[in-house]
């Protein structure tokens, strides 16, 4: 049994949102083909609360720097999908009413969650796998916002807690800042997720 996983893909990550991703929103018509494709069909969203740990503007340093974190490095970002604003709903042209399931990530204000599986702790789980598992969902194709975060931190997970896993590519748009996007791809794909 397929799934398609769809990454955050908010107004936030599209143009004019907090934490735009070049082409962000160019993904969403494509998307909405393919779901007929799979029997399953799943939706992140990233869901901070105001003042989240992983805000630059809650540490006083400039967005986009590294910090160390009690669960290892962090990047520092512009405030963004903040509970219920206008950044943190999906653009209006995803159809998530297909969705059987919108899973929320991100909410503990101490703690960032690119993974859809896991916080950035790598321990604390966010019931994706009991999820999947429960339905029988054994291979997963990942697409959304952004490649080289919160796709292939979920990507990665997926390959550890062994399902067949796809990224398409052509489907994600990436963040790509520091060569993270070229690290990104390499991880994956010596992982064996299948990036297409
Ligand atoms: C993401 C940075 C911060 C993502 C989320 O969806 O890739 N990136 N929060
Ligand atoms: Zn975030």
């Amino acid at each position: 049994m397929r799934a398609l996983i769809v990454i955050d893909v908010q107004n936030d990550f599209c143009a004019g949102g907090a934490l735009a991703v070049a082409g962000g929103e160019e993904i969403v018509e494509p998307i909405n083909k393919v779901m007929a494709n799979f029997d399953a069909v799943i939706f992140t969203q990233d869901w901070h609360p105001l003042g989240h740990s992983s805000f630059a503007s809650s540490h006083e340093i400039k967005p986009f720097s590294n910090i160390e974190m009690p669960y290892g490095s962090q990047v520092l970002w512009p405030d963004h999908c903040v509970q219920g604003s206008n950044g943190s709903l999906f653009h209006e042209s995803l159809k998530i009413e297909f969705a059987d399931l919108i899973l929320r990530k991100g909410y503990r204000p101490s703690i960032d969650s690119y993974s859809a599986f896991f916080e950035n702790d790598k321990m604390t789980p966010t019931g994706l796998e009991g999820y999947l598992n429960s339905r029988g969902l054994r291979d997963l194709t990942f697409v959304g916002l952004a490649t080289d975060y919160c796709v292939a931190f979920s990507a990665l997970d997926a390959v550890r807690l062994g399902f067949q896993v796809i990224v398409d590519t052509r489907l994600c748009r990436a963040i790509d800042m520091d060569g993270s996007l070229g690290l990104a791809l390499n991880k994956m794909k010596s992982a064996k997720v299948s990036v297409v």
